[in-house]
């Protein structure tokens, strides 16, 4: 990691019991200058707890509970708002199931040396899903056609959820103004900075189903997305006027 970065990565969970002190580990392995944020949503099965015990022997890691399960889009903007605060210059977004691999976070890191945003992509070539349910598929896949045509983006994986953000291109949306709720935020982040003209890099990832625990997805979250997308589209907004 280049030394001028200061990199904060951020863990969001919600019942991630039997995942969480696992992959502390390996993103701890993978890139030891940056610190750890787990932003938890009152979990209860007392993930919350268990962060609580790896900050308390790691300085690196800190725990911002939340009071009760808001969304994952709102975790994030929290997790944002303590990076930014901090003056730290790259913020990243990594699942706490496993299914995106630490290891990849040199080389997206050092991407993002002169990106606004690193996808970690699994549908550009070199990407893959592995143990993925075919539904799971069918929705990213139909999810990411639409979204490309709706919105004319160039992005191929613009629902993923694995991702380096500059803390400048970050400050550069108006984060108040960010109106997701579910997964549909990651989708509105990138269009924001890619209409306002930030450079967006993808860079091929294995997504691995988690092996542990349970999804969040469900119905509502593919539902806000198909509509919000499908008002953006229509209406243009969020405007670029939201980006400076
Ligand atoms: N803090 C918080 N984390 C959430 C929430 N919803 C999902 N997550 C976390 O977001 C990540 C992705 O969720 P997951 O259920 O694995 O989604 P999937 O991979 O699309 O099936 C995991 O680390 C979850 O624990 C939420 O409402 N609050
Ligand atoms: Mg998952």
């Amino acid at each position: 990691m280049p030394d001028q970065q200061r990199t904060l990565v951020i863990v969001p969970t919600y019942n991630e019991l039997d995942s969480l002190e696992s992959i502390v580990h390996r993103i701890r392995a993978a890139v030891p200058a940056a610190d750890l944020l787990v932003v938890d949503d009152a979990s209860p099965d007392g993930t919350g707890v268990l962060a609580d015990r790896l900050a308390s022997v790691d300085p690196a890691i800190t725990v911002l509970h939340r009071e009760g399960k808001d969304g994952l889009g709102r975790a994030y903007l929290a997790g944002f708002d303590h990076a930014l605060a901090r003056g730290y210059t790259h913020i990243v977004e990594i699942d706490a199931d496993g299914s995106h691999d630490p290891a990849e976070l040199p080389a997206m890191l050092d991407l993002a040396r002169t990106a606004d945003l690193v996808i970690g992509s699994r549908w550009v070539a070199g990407g893959a899903v592995r143990n993925w349910p075919w539904l799971r598929q069918a929705i990213s896949r139909a999810g990411n056609a639409y979204s490309r045509a709706v919105l004319r983006s160039r992005i191929r994986d613009i629902t993923a959820g694995y991702r380096v953000f500059s803390a400048n291109a970050l400050r550069s949306l108006h984060l108040d103004d960010v109106s997701s709720q579910g997964y549909c935020f990651q989708v509105e982040l990138a269009w924001r900075l890619e209409r306002a003209g930030r450079t967006v890099v993808e860079h091929p990832i294995t997504f691995v189903e988690r092996e542990n625990g349970q999804s969040k997805m469900h119905l509502g979250i593919v539902l806000e997305a198909l509509l919000r997308v499908t008002v953006w589209g229509m209406t243009g907004t969020p405007s670029s006027k939201s980006v400076r």
